[in-house]
């Protein structure tokens, strides 16, 4: 596999821990019209340059964390400091996998998004909807916690606040396009990112996961450029295009540049952008294949880029982001959809529905709501190219899906030039409500974990702000930290139930330390999940594990958190949450 960024690796002053509130706003530029063209860091693989005109746009460029594109027009450049900061605690992800020193956040009135550059290619993996007010700026979408709203991304990746990544994806986009070798599909050619996959089968894998040093996290993949424009910016990446799974004993080997046919290969890249705007709620996403290397490109048929944008994890959507709730093709009007029921009960293969081009809506509110909406729409229709959705049980995501870049005929490189395509867009729009009606609230309760006695917690005891259990192996029977509190449901709500917990030490032995789960009317479990000692991030911090629910009958659930009797584990507090 080809590096193009490893010059870059020792330009960033990475460190993963520093991601933080006092960092955000430390130095701050401003680009308009009157400014020229100027370098933005220190690599030799990220730079700026300057497009077009008028653009009011501040710069902030912290010490640590990601560099801030502000374009909201607010006056105090603290407030979207905060809003940024808000964001990225939100997603839970450890410091080195979240939005960090080396990545992009873009605000604008109507979205604020994290463009991910380190571990992976300019890659959009946060996305946030705005209010547009600039007065009272705010997150258009966020739920209570128990202290304070956390806003929530429009896509997969932390999107339940608890730092996890699509269980087989690369972040919040896949790209792969099909290859052949002795007449038969031989393997699939994609990026390189540093996204693990948990529970995709063996032939993805092999390749995704081959590169298991933490590291991985922290370089650039390709070449990255910031265009500043007129009331836009624009992210580009270019990066190439390798042997990312195989499906045959003799298939092209892990990282193989791309072969054009049984034999040859070339260095092919795929160039993408995001292009955000400052006052529009869509984003533009570009695609393009770059050809530098010295065999010709010559697709034909399923030789196109096959990906789309990771929304919410499947079979377990985000209570707030059920897309699947409501759906427009070619319109405005959303129509009742739920192909499927909740956490996709009886699924047994991927779901798909695709439109050769045209424009697609998808809404977890009869209406459109803010952040609860979202659509694509795209444009050009070559042959055999669609788009649409995929409620993916394999890969374990709901994603906008589809393929662009069909019948791409690419020359070799002609001298140091390379050939390029054409570049195909896409437009993903932020739908937002037009009309007044009311929105649901979220229901939401709180139970702290350190009120109550005996008759809640069967080991432990009261420990400032929660209730802990120690340490004591071959001791301590294990038994419940918390149980016997219930909160009412109506039958049908979906919500989730979060547990704040923490631990002594992540590098113990990695065992079992606690069972989560959810019993409706004291009978029927829910939901179940077993946290091990290394599903914590960090010695004693604070950290969200969720389960997801529909209540199946009218009454009451209750959250439970079994100590297995091994470590020390603190629980802060059960916030329950849901809607109907
Ligand atoms: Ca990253
Ligand atoms: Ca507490």
């Amino acid at each position: 596999m080809r590096h193009i960024s490893d010059a870059s690796i020792n330009h960033f002053p990475i460190s993963g821990a520093q991601v933080g509130p006092a960092v955000l706003i430390s130095v701050v530029l401003l680009f308009s019209g009157a400014c020229k063209a100027f370098q933005a860091t220190s690599s030799d693989t990220s730079s700026e340059l300057q497009g077009g005109s008028d653009a009011s746009c501040r710069i902030h460029r912290p010490l640590a964390g990601p560099t801030l594109y502000d374009c909201t027009g607010v006056a105090d450049p603290a407030r979207v400091g905060q809003l940024a900061e808000r964001a990225i605690k939100g997603l839970g992800f450890p410091s080195r996998e979240g939005p960090r020193n080396g990545d992009y956040i873009f605000v604008g009135r109507y979205y604020l998004a994290w463009i991910d550059n380190t571990g992976f290619s300019g890659k959009l993996n946060g996305l946030w909807s705005l209010n547009g007010q600039i007065e009272s700026l705010d997150f258009s979408l966020s739920e209570p916690t128990h202290v304070g709203r956390r806003p929530i991304s429009m896509l997969l990746p932390g999107e339940d606040g608890d730092g996890q990544w699509p269980r087989a994806y690369n972040g919040a986009e896949h790209y792969e396009i099909p290859r052949f070798k002795n007449g038969r599909h031989d393997s699939q050619a994609g990026i390189r990112e540093a996204n693990h996959f948990t529970d995709a089968p063996q032939w993805w894998r092999q390749c995704i996961n081959a590169n298991n040093n933490p590291t991985r996290w922290d370089n650039p993949i390709g070449v990255s450029k910031v265009v500043l424009g007129n009331g836009e910016i624009t992210f580009q990446n270019e990066a190439p295009l390798t042997i990312v799974a195989r499906f045959h004993e003799d298939s092209f080997a892990c990282g193989t540049s791309y072969p054009v046919n049984d034999h040859d290969t070339t260095d092919l890249r795929l160039a993408t952008a995001y292009t955000m705007y400052a006052n529009r709620p869509v984003i533009s996403r570009h695609y393009q294949m770059v050809n530098a290397g010295d065999q010709p490109v010559a697709n034909e048929g399923m030789e196109k880029l096959i990906g789309g944008q990771l929304l919410t994890d499947w079979p377990h959507p985000h209570y707030l982001k059920q897309y699947q709730n409501y759906i427009a093709w070619n319109g405005d009007d959303l129509s009742r959809y739920s192909p499927l029921n909740y956490l996709g009960e009886g699924q047994s293969g991927d779901l798909i529905n695709v439109h050769g081009a045209g424009r697609l809506i998808l809404s977890a509110t009869p209406e459109l709501q803010d952040g609860r909406s979202i659509g694509m729409i795209q444009n050009i229709d070559h042959a055999g190219e669609d788009f649409g959705i995929c409620l993916c049980i394999v890969h374990g995501g709901f994603e906008f899906t589809g393929s662009v870049l069909a019948g791409q005929h690419l020359p070799p490189k002609s001298d140091a030039s390379p050939s390029r395509g054409m570049e195909q867009i896409r437009t993903i729009t932020l739908e937002r409500r037009r009309n007044s009606a009311v929105t649901k609230q979220i229901s939401s309760v709180v139970l702290q974990a350190e009120d109550g006695e005996s008759d809640w917690h069967q080991v432990g005891s009261r420990d400032g702000n929660g209730w802990s259990v120690g340490s004591n192996p071959g001791k301590n029977d294990p038994g419940f930290l918390f149980h016997k509190r219930s909160v009412a449901q109506a039958k049908g709500n979906v919500g989730q139930a979060i547990f704040y917990l923490e631990i002594d030490h992540v590098d113990g032995v990695d065992e079992p330390v606690l069972e989560i789960d959810l019993l409706s009317n004291g009978k029927i479990n829910m939901a179940k999940k077993t946290i091990n000692r290394r599903d914590f991030f960090a010695n004693h911090q604070l950290q969200r594990f969720v389960l997801d629910f529909q209540a199946p009958d009218n009454g009451i659930i209750e959250p439970r958190v079994r100590w297995l009797g091994g470590a020390w584990l603190k629980l802060d507090a059960v916030v329950v949450n849901s809607v109907n």
